[in-house]
């Protein structure tokens, strides 16, 4: 949703559930020719999605993600048309825990590129039965249908205030942090089941020059089966990971990207605190 209010990639994205482990802000300075109106900056916070969590990593990103909706001016609560019904049960449980505000919150019901209009009805009506929002959007982030309504709501709804951000400025990542990402989003989508949750990435080396840029990159993992899972048969897993990698970071930075990637063996790093204050950080 937020690459597509950006057109540009600012936060990963896979088919797997709690891909997103830390907020990512996403800045969209508008320019408004028309009416006279002012011209508008709106910045997006991409936080993890809320679920009943059980690890400690999911407690630790679950209480982090709560407690910081308390201090963004709109929450946008985005619902999945295509969730089954066991998630709107879940759903509920969330909505009642966030304690959310009628008057600084929407609804924005997402992928209705896959689902026809009458279900859509009836997955709001049931939503307005747990808290009634004010304000309900429909959209598909693929598609981009609703989102024009949803960006010309939200700047008649922030408050009035001098630009928080440079208006060249996409995100608040470090290109550090944000290479990983790239990189963990690959694992996510090469390697199958729950492996992707028991690893981090880090940047340990960066260098730019003016044509190319060189990236060294951790791969942490919790045990060794992990790690030869990773590599794969003749490190061809290993290798396919780096070149989709590589090819991103090359579109994202227009330049020539020579990738390293190294895997680590860091034991019960998912339940070690000091670890988990350090994720998106490095
Ligand atoms: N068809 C369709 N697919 C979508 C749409 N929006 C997102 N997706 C897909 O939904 C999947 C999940 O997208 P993510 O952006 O990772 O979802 P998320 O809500 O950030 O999930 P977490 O970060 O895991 O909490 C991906 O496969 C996306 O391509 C949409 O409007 N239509
Ligand atoms: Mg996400």
């Amino acid at each position: 949703m937020l690459n597509y209010l950006l057109g540009q990639k600012v936060s990963i994205v896979s088919r797997k559930v709690q891909t997103t482990r830390f907020s990512t802000k996403g800045i969209l300075n508008i320019k408004n020719t028309e009416n006279n109106k002012p011209d508008c900056q709106i910045i997006f916070v991409d936080t993890p999605g809320l679920f009943e969590p059980k690890k400690a990593l999911e407690k630790h990103i679950v209480k982090n993600t709560i407690s910081e909706l308390n201090s963004y001016e709109h929450i946008c609560v985005l619902y999945d048309a295509t969730s089954s019904k066991i998630k709107f049960s879940e759903f509920s449980k969330i909505i009642k825990g966030i304690k959310l505000n009628k008057n600084n919150s929407s609804l924005i019901i997402n992928k209705i590129d896959l689902i026809e209009k009458e279900k859509l009805l009836i997955i709001v009506k049931n939503i307005q039965k747990i808290f009634e929002f004010n304000n309900v959007f429909m959209v598909s982030a693929k598609k981009g249908q609703g989102c024009k309504d949803l960006i010309d709501f939200l700047q008649t709804t922030i408050p009035e205030s001098p630009f928080l951000y440079n208006k060249d400025q996409l995100t608040d990542l470090s290109e550090r942090v944000f290479s990983s990402e790239i990189t963990r989003e690959k694992l996510f989508n090469y390697l199958n089941s729950e492996l992707p949750y028991n690893l981090y990435v880090e940047t340990v080396i960066w260098k730019e020059t003016k044509k190319s840029i060189t990236i060294h990159q951790n791969i942490n993992v919790s045990k060794y089966n992990h790690k030869r899972i990773i590599i794969g048969k003749n490190g061809e897993n290993l290798k396919k990971i780096g070149i989709s990698s590589r090819k991103d970071l090359e579109k994202v930075f227009n330049k020539k990207v020579n990738l390293f990637l190294f895997l680590k063996i860091k034991n019960n790093w998912m339940n070690n605190i000091k670890e988990l204050n350090h994720l998106g950080q490095n």
